[in-house]
């Protein structure tokens, strides 16, 4: 039977190799690669591209409902929209758990919600309360569906877990053959340089990377690694931002602990100058870990190229300006006390902590980095699917471009100019942190499971045509 889509004359790369062949795909799948295949029911011409495996986006908060009321403004309709225009066909966001409630009793009809997602979508269960009941009969179930990783945050007033409780999570993940992902930053820490600083009378934006500066990471980055080391459970290292918690990294891996570490294009590129802005305009830039001093991005590339930092995620959290302006704490991703300020904006510890990127990840990932020459096109491909897809239980079917893989591609024309403008993304955010920012390179087509989604910046794949992956 011949192929129900060919792509035809690309340059492929992988997560090994690059390579000049067709694409034959059946059913969804890739059925052959190879030079001058017969012709498809549909012809997609990749002349001049680099096709490259779908993206896939392990972590990044999509309509996560969280136990104060507040909804996340990205609903898995946009964010999907958004995730396959910016060339990432699969992303894994968070099942929430509420403290004091069993997963069952937190955030109803989450999944039902994220049945109208455009895009591929896995979850990565967070645990916020491991009980005796959520430990031993919920997560075996979860992961029995399919769910088979956690996240664990050792910062946020209504999301962090004690050490006593981390150990517990590790030794659930342990007996289960489970990942964990951990948000590694020293909450009493924190939550002292926040209350020196609002004593003194700094409420600014720019005051939440005071708050907390790298040596808070690295400590819990640390921490996390040694209880890991002690249970003998392997975790992720989400969103380093800074040297000093990469090197912690880099030294665990050197003695053989099965730790690692994740980065975000919001460090490989942004600064406490962003945070600087205006007019309130810094309250865009409030993410945690914080954006760091000039000079780190480039430290923070170095741990990309010695391969110490093997994914680049989105972590992306949207709040619009307009709700951080009026609403301190929403999402829960805020800490201390919610301080209003003379002009009613909030003091910087009630922003809610969060920048939205899951379209930009990978433009701002090919422009800065194989543009740029900072990576080559397997290390790309390595960064945004082929590492996270090994990771999380997708090898094989996501981040690879080989017979029997999904037929997710993105075919990048790496001479397109762009200046990213947020009135031509996708997303329901009302502002970009890349705003104005130039890139060369962009996804021009994207394809899911053999169906093309996106073409020229148009979205054509409808709400609920996503699957849910169950990893195993
Ligand atoms: N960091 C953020 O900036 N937002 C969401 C959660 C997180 O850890
Ligand atoms: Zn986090
Ligand atoms: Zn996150
Ligand atoms: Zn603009």
């Amino acid at each position: 039977r011949q192929f129900d889509l060919v792509v035809r004359g690309g340059t492929l790369a992988t997560a090994a190799e690059v390579f000049e062949a067709d694409i034959g795909v059946r059913d969804g799948r890739i059925a052959a690669i190879g030079l001058d295949l017969p012709a498809g029911t549909e012809e997609v011409s990749a002349k001049g591209m680099i096709v490259t495996p779908g993206g896939l986006d392990p972590h990044c908060h999509i309509e996560e409902l969280s136990a104060d009321g507040g909804v996340h403004e990205e609903s898995f309709a946009s964010g999907s929209a958004a995730a396959l225009a910016g060339g990432t066909t699969a992303f894994i966001c968070f099942l929430p758990q509420w403290k004091g409630h069993s997963l069952a009793a937190s955030a109803p009809g989450y999944e039902r919600r994220a049945l109208q997602s455009r895009a591929d979508y896995s979850f990565h269960q967070i645990i916020t309360d491991p009980t005796p009941e959520v430990l031993e009969r919920e997560v075996p179930a979860l992961a029995a569906r399919g769910v088979q990783s956690l996240k664990v945050f050792l910062t946020y007033d209504p999301l962090r877990l004690t050490d006593a409780e981390f150990l517990r999570v590790l030794a659930t993940a342990k007996r289960l053959g489970l990942m964990v992902t951990v948000h590694c930053e020293n909450f009493d820490a924190i939550g002292w340089r926040i209350e020196a600083l609002l004593a003194a009378g700094q409420t600014d934006p720019i005051a939440h990377a005071w708050a907390r500066p790298p040596v808070v990471e690295r400590e819990a980055t640390y921490r996390a690694i040694a209880l890991a080391e002690l249970v003998e459970q392997p975790i992720q290292v989400f969103h380093v931002s800074c040297e000093a918690a990469a090197a912690e990294i880099a030294r665990a891996q050197a003695r053989g602990v099965k730790v690692w570490g994740e980065t975000c294009p919001q460090y490989l590129t942004l600064s406490h100058a962003d945070l600087l802005k205006p007019d309130f305009e810094g309250a865009k830039f409030v993410c945690s870990p914080a954006l760091r001093e000039a000079g780190e991005n480039e430290r923070v590339w170095k741990r990309i190229q010695d391969g110490t930092l093997g994914v680049v995620s989105s972590d992306h959290c949207g709040f619009s300006f307009a709700t951080a302006k009026r609403a301190p704490g929403a999402g829960g991703y805020g800490q201390g006390g919610a301080t209003a300020r003379a002009d009613g904006t909030p003091a910087f510890n009630a922003i809610p902590n969060g920048v939205p990127g899951i379209e930009t990840r990978l433009p701002v990932l090919f422009s800065e980095g194989v543009s740029k020459g900072r990576i080559d096109l397997p290390t790309f491909v390595r960064l945004s699917s082929a590492n996270a897809a090994s990771l999380f239980g997708l090898g094989g079917r996501k981040g690879t471009l080989a017979p029997g893989a999904d037929a997710d591609l993105v075919l990048w024309d790496p001479d397109a100019e762009r200046t990213i403008h947020n009135g031509a993304l996708h997303h329901a955010i009302d502002y970009t942190p890349w705003e104005g920012f130039a890139v060369k390179g962009w996804p021009s087509i994207t394809i899911r499971r053999g169906e093309v989604a996106v073409r020229d910046g148009e979205v054509l794949a409808a709400p609920g045509s996503g699957r849910f992956l169950a990893r195993g």
